[in-house]
């Protein structure tokens, strides 16, 4: 019986280094490789993480809370403090790094660089649904990078003028999923590709070339405990995708991790929604770490992102916490839920 062939003999892999170094080569030949020298301070810590994740009810005490809580008020997991660490010290580490923000943090890190190094800014998530760890659900790491804007008239920029850009500012942006395989998915403005770890290799290799979100799904993502809370013209589009008004009978898929959530809706396309409610009237996601580099990498793809009525990336920040609410998905379900707020005069 023939041996199944490789998808691509090993000989041929492209790992995410190589394809961030072409990336660069083909659309910004001046980055001189500090690009792609920074990108993989975040694949290393990532990896770091997925082998702490994968080891966790195996290593003692890795498991649990804690017991502290964070800026959000969450009680902190010690996965969370883990992957915030790994993070901060691999790109601390590289000098084209200026400013850290991270959701661990409640104020941004900063790096007193030579002159003329310190040139991105790197925004992250480090273990997004960290709250489903304990019991072997998927978690992510999410992250975007800005330029640090050029100083004007000489004087270095103010910390809030890198910090809070907004998400059309955008240099890259990217998650790992740690699911039954960890991926790392990412977009530097030339589409979206995605790479899974090959654990015999050790590297992230190209697995989803130039990833596209179907023109429409057959799932919508919610947590529909909260839809009593909604604005009504949510619950509105949800009966009218429930009823099949969209030409097909959706089911309800949610898992309660951002990253796991989105990584469906980009792979099978359809909606996710996590609206105002009555416990965070201005959505529960937070904008430059969840919301941004999701709406960056949702656009790449062909889909639309927005706050429930305005583009996600335009959005310009006023505190590096800031949440709101999101929506996303395919175009044709976007064009949806877009009319059905209109007719709710919303
Ligand atoms: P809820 C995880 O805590 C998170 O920030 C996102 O990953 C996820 O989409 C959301 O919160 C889940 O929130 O209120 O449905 O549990």
């Amino acid at each position: 019986m023939s041996q199944t062939k490789p998808i691509r003999p090993d000989s041929q892999i492209i790992t995410v280094q190589q394809h961030i170094v072409q990336q660069q080569e083909a659309h910004s030949p001046d980055s001189r490789g500090t690009f792609s020298w920074l990108l993989s301070g975040i694949t290393l810590a990532t990896k770091m993480i997925q082998s702490r994740i994968r080891r966790a009810g195996l290593v003692d005490g890795a498991l649990g809370a804690e017991g502290a809580t964070n800026v959000q008020g969450e009680q902190q997991q010690k996965l969370d403090v883990f992957a915030n660490n790994a993070l901060i010290h691999c790109l601390g580490g590289r000098d084209a790094v200026s400013v850290l923000v991270s959701e661990e943090n409640e104020e941004p890190v900063t790096f007193d660089r030579a002159p003329g190094t310190g040139k991105y800014v790197v925004v992250f998530d480090p273990l997004d649904g960290s709250s489903n760890i304990d019991v072997n659900v998927n978690v992510g790491t999410i992250f975007s990078i800005y330029r640090s804007p050029k100083p004007a008239d000489g004087h270095k920029p103010s910390l809030d003028e890198e910090v809070l850009q907004s998400g059309l500012k955008q240099v890259a942006a990217g998650y790992v999923v740690y699911g039954s395989s960890t991926m790392f998915v990412y977009t530097a403005g030339f589409g979206v590709y995605g790479f899974t770890l090959d654990p015999a290799v050790g590297a992230y290799v190209l697995s989803h070339d130039n990833m596209k979100m179907p023109q429409q799904g057959q799932y919508y993502s919610t947590n529909e405990a909260n839809q009593r809370s909604f604005p009504p013209h949510y619950g509105t589009y949800l009966d009218e995708l429930r009823d099949g008004k969209l030409g097909k009978a959706y089911s309800s898929r949610y898992i309660g991790s951002l990253v796991a959530d989105f990584h469906r809706t980009l792979l099978k396309g359809g909606v996710f929604l996590y609206p105002p409610t009555k416990s965070h009237a201005s959505g529960k996601l937070r904008l430059m770490y969840e919301a941004n580099p999701i709406a960056f990498i949702t656009e790449q793809a062909g889909g639309v992102a927005t706050d429930g009525r305005n583009r996600i990336l335009e959005i310009q920040p006023t505190d590096i916490h800031q949440r709101t609410p999101l929506v996303l998905g395919s175009r044709t379900e976007m064009e949806a839920f877009e009319r059905a707020r209109l007719a709710a005069g919303a």
